[in-house]
């Protein structure tokens, strides 16, 4: 493989499109042959990280263990997509930590969380309104919003194709991939 392992680590919002735009990203990949691994909330969530829910001190947790485990990822040599809030920037950093120079890329998926709340795909929004959810992200948790990333992908009047497209060129520009 003439590929450099890296972690691409998206974080935003719930509902700002970090998921579906892992997905159309690695399929990019792919068509590039690149070897990629995707973890998000759908195979993280029930499994390695299924005894822990959404309170500050269970998001710590949820990140570190997939810190580790997208170190792993490169240390096997592939590119890992991660796609969670990762709501906390010193969680974020101890991912960076554990990675050498240029391995770890933060991307910032910035959608306003008014648009994040209209698209509200799973009702969640609307159900951390009215208290039936608590510590909701932009709600009544926190989101730290990255100063610095690699890479900052507003992503509002675009489709998720258009707005992966360029995530695409920025990452080939900066040399990650
Ligand atoms: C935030 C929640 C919550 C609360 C359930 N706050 O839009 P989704 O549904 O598919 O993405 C959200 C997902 C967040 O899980 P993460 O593992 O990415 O979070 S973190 O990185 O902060 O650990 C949302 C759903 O789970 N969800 N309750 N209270 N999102």
């Amino acid at each position: 493989l003439g590929q450099k392992p890296s972690v691409i680590w998206l974080t935003g919002l719930s509902g700002s499109g970090k998921s579906t735009i892992a997905n159309l990203l690695e399929k990019r990949l792919y068509e590039a042959d690149h070897a990629t691994y995707l973890l998000d909330g759908d195979n993280v969530r029930h499994g390695l990280c299924g005894d822990l829910g959404f309170n500050d001190k269970a998001r710590v947790e949820n990140i570190r263990r997939i810190s580790e485990v997208s170190k792993l990822f490169v240390d096997a040599g592939l590119i890992a997509l991660t796609a969670f809030i990762s709501p906390f920037k010193a969680d974020r950093n101890y991912c960076r930590s554990l990675l050498a120079n240029g391995e770890f890329v933060e991307v910032f998926v910035d959608t306003p969380i008014e648009v994040c709340e209209k698209r509200d795909p799973k009702g969640l929004y609307q159900k951390a309104r009215s208290g039936e959810i608590k510590h909701f992200t932009g709600i009544d948790s926190a989101y730290e919003a990255p100063q610095s990333p690699e890479i900052h992908l507003h992503y509002k009047d675009e489709t998720a194709q258009q707005t992966t497209q360029r995530l695409y060129l920025a990452l080939q520009e900066k040399g990650y991939v």
